[in-house]
């Protein structure tokens, strides 16, 4: 870990104390920690916890955590070892602290419109790093919607939000996102099975006419964005469709997509008829989709697509005719799906199975070129023999959900109804890299309470890191003071470098604001963020510099008819112009520039009554477009407390009456 000192704040031009930074204090011992210690009750296990993990200020964290933020919408930026939250960035749902709905960021928020209607909230539930060569590039994020299936796109020079894109075909997605391993695309799997676009029918059509679909979005590096024109879908059999993952490596190519509700139960409580959860996990098995994806792409790229809501899509029939999907059992309302680092191994949890199941790739590619099959699903794909391409099956213990994986050949699985980290070690090639046998339960280390997903330091990439793993607890019933009945879910850290038993929990951090699903811990040095935008007048939307941006001494209000336009900079401590003076009914472009250069002199532009709050962050230029329809005299301010003089900053917005 790195320490960095800042000697001075610039702001107030105060110099910092340096022996406040500094851990030493004179006349300090051991002995004063074991005095506290015993105060607090805390244990050897507790002080070597909180050995790992304190990190004193000026200390930067290992690793970052981007977590999904759950029905916040958004994603949370955190620390480890420290989980110490950074920031949050806004995706689907309007954060005044950063502007995002209140003046920018409204025209990205608008792409996400739902057939036309503004649904401003998201159910964020998978972030997906962008890859090269299967590894972490600490350039882009991706994360689902899974409410209005939806993709956002975040740039992680300024951890924004760049663009919204919502699926036609379908209102809910679950299996995505994931990204191919070099981010050739942003993979979408639906989740609840409608007619195609969720037009209208009935239960009494289910099987004929609902549908499941998998979406490739193609992402375009160079513009840093998802291009609509190249991306294409695949129909699939209207079961539900859960997690996705990409292959890489050996299986680099193909996508693996899980499903449940193979019964294609239909529900119905209200007419006395088996409800949803019990219909839909009838069967001992569901059906592990696996996708040619290089294969469909040629596919598309050979036209032979049907458009459906102008998207085009590879339906069943072609498909099928075309050998792009298999199908193979997986066992009891299946979960988690999760390919091994060298991309040989696929291990699916069941959540009513005890065992996770391991996939092996190469068996996979034999039992498709011999045609080992065990029989068609009611829409003819063909179903790849269970036995002919399973591994092995570990017991791992009750509700398996999700899996990552350690540099060393451990495998790990959240288990849901015991409470508890599964440890396993793998097989094949890497059981050498353990002391216990191949396919074992190794430990489970109980955490509190009830995991959904876990996260291992790169454990979902080519090259795991390992060293700590963050159990993303739904529960967390105990562990906190009760802030009212709304409890906030909790996230606990685990210390898994060692071997064997060794895995002790280290920390809480609770989450007080959304639920998080799944969350990737990246290497903080593969991350280059900018601590300033390049260049004063910079327009963090289109991530270029805006022609139009105010400059210092070219500060002004045009009037052209009914139109107003600002020309406004901003720096500590005042904006100019202070005066704004236009007619009701006029027509307002407001244009800010945040001039600052200074790391953190971020600028605020408040403006009542018009609902309008902007984060400026230094060289930042936002534009605000608004009909003064409302006369009267508007204090502006600076929303960031940037300055002694912050509350000085500030101005007069006057609509005039119109007599
Ligand atoms: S899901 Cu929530 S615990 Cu949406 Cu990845 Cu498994
Ligand atoms: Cu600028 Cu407060």
């Amino acid at each position: 870990m790195k320490r960095r000192r800042r000697g001075t704040w610039i702001g107030l031009g105060v110099v910092a104390s340096l022996a406040a930074l500094s851990t030493t204090v004179a006349g300090q011992s051991l002995s004063d920690v074991q005095k506290v210690a015993k105060e607090r009750g805390l244990s050897t296990a507790d002080l070597l916890a909180a050995a790992k993990t304190y990190t004193p200020s000026g200390m930067i964290d290992e690793y970052l955590i981007f977590s999904s933020g759950g029905h916040s919408g958004q994603v949370f930026v955190i620390g480890v070892p420290s989980m110490r939250l950074l920031r949050t960035i806004a995706v689907f749902t309007p954060e005044s602290w950063q502007g995002w709905g209140y003046g920018t960021g409204n025209e990205i928020l608008e792409q996400g419109l739902v057939n036309g209607k503004a649904n401003l909230w998201g159910d964020t539930h998978h972030p997906a790093l962008s890859e090269t060569n299967g590894d972490y590039d600490g350039q882009w994020l991706f994360i689902n919607d899974k409410a209005n299936a939806r993709v956002a796109v975040i740039d992680l020079r300024d951890f924004e939000t760049k663009q919204i894109v919502k699926n036609p075909l379908t209102l809910s997605d679950h299996g995505g996102a994931f990204v191919t391993p070099n981010t050739e695309y942003v993979i979408e799997g639906g989740q609840y099975a409608t007619p195609l676009g969720s037009t209208f029918d009935t239960m009494d059509n289910y099987q004929e006419n609902f549908r499941g679909s998998v979406t490739f979005w193609k992402f375009d590096r160079k513009k840093g964005r998802i291009d609509k024109e190249r991306s294409f879908a695949m129909e699939l059999p209207p079961y539900w469709h859960d997690i996705a993952d990409a292959g890489k490596l050996v299986s680099d190519g193909w996508i693996f997509l899980n499903s449940l509700n193979s019964e294609m139960a239909t529900g119905g409580i209200q007419d006395k008829k088996p409800p949803f959860e019990a219909g839909a996990s009838r069967n001992t098995t569901d059906y592990l989709h696996i996708i040619d994806w290089r294969k469909a792409e040629q596919v598309y790229k050979a036209g032979k697509v049907e458009m459906v809501e102008g998207f085009p899509v590879i339906t069943l029939e072609t498909a099928i005719a075309e050998g792009l999907m298999y199908l193979t059992p997986e066992p009891r309302s299946p979960h988690g799906v999760d390919v091994a680092p060298k991309g040989d191994f696929i291990v699916v949890s069941g959540k009513l199975d005890p065992h996770v199941t391991v996939y092996n790739f190469n068996k996979i590619q034999k039992a498709i070129a011999n045609k080992t099959f065990s029989g068609k699903d009611p829409y003819g794909i063909p179903i790849l023999d269970f036995d002919a391409v399973v591994e092995a099956q570990v017991e791992v213990g009750l509700g398996p959900l999700h899996t990552q994986f350690g540099p060393d050949g451990y495998a790990y699985t959240s288990l849901f109804l015991d409470s508890a980290v599964a440890r396993w070690t793998l097989g094949g090639s890497y059981g050498a890299g353990t002391p216990e046998p191949d396919w074992t339960l190794v430990t489970k280390t109980p955490v509190h309470y009830n995991v959904g997903h876990i996260g291992v330091a790169e454990g979902d990439t080519v090259a795991p890191d390992g060293k700590y793993l963050v159990s993303f607890n739904k529960w967390s019933v105990d562990r906190f003071f009760h802030p009212g009945p709304l409890l906030p879910q909790n996230f606990q850290l685990i210390d898994i470098s060692g071997k064997g038993t060794n895995m002790p929990v280290l920390y809480d951090m609770p989450i007080g604001m959304g639920e998080p699903h799944y969350a990737q811990i990246i290497k903080a040095d593969k991350l280059h963020p900018w601590s300033v935008y390049p260049e004063i007048g910079w327009d963090p939307v289109a991530q270029q510099m805006d022609p139009m941006a105010p400059k210092p001494r070219m500060e002004r209000v045009e009037r052209n008819g009914s139109t107003v336009e600002v020309y406004m900079t901003a720096v500590r401590s005042h904006f100019n112009p202070e005066h704004v003076t236009v007619k009701e009914g006029d027509h307002v472009i407001w244009r800010i520039t945040n001039i600052e250069r200074a790391v953190d002199a971020t600028h605020g532009f408040a403006l009542p009554q018009y609902n309008i709050n902007l984060s400026l962050e230094p060289g930042e230029t936002a534009t605000i477009e608004f009909v003064a329809d409302r006369a009267g005299t508007f204090p502006f301010y600076c929303s960031e407390f940037c300055s002694a003089l912050h509350l000085e900053m500030m101005g007069y917005f006057m609509v005039e009456p119109r007599d």
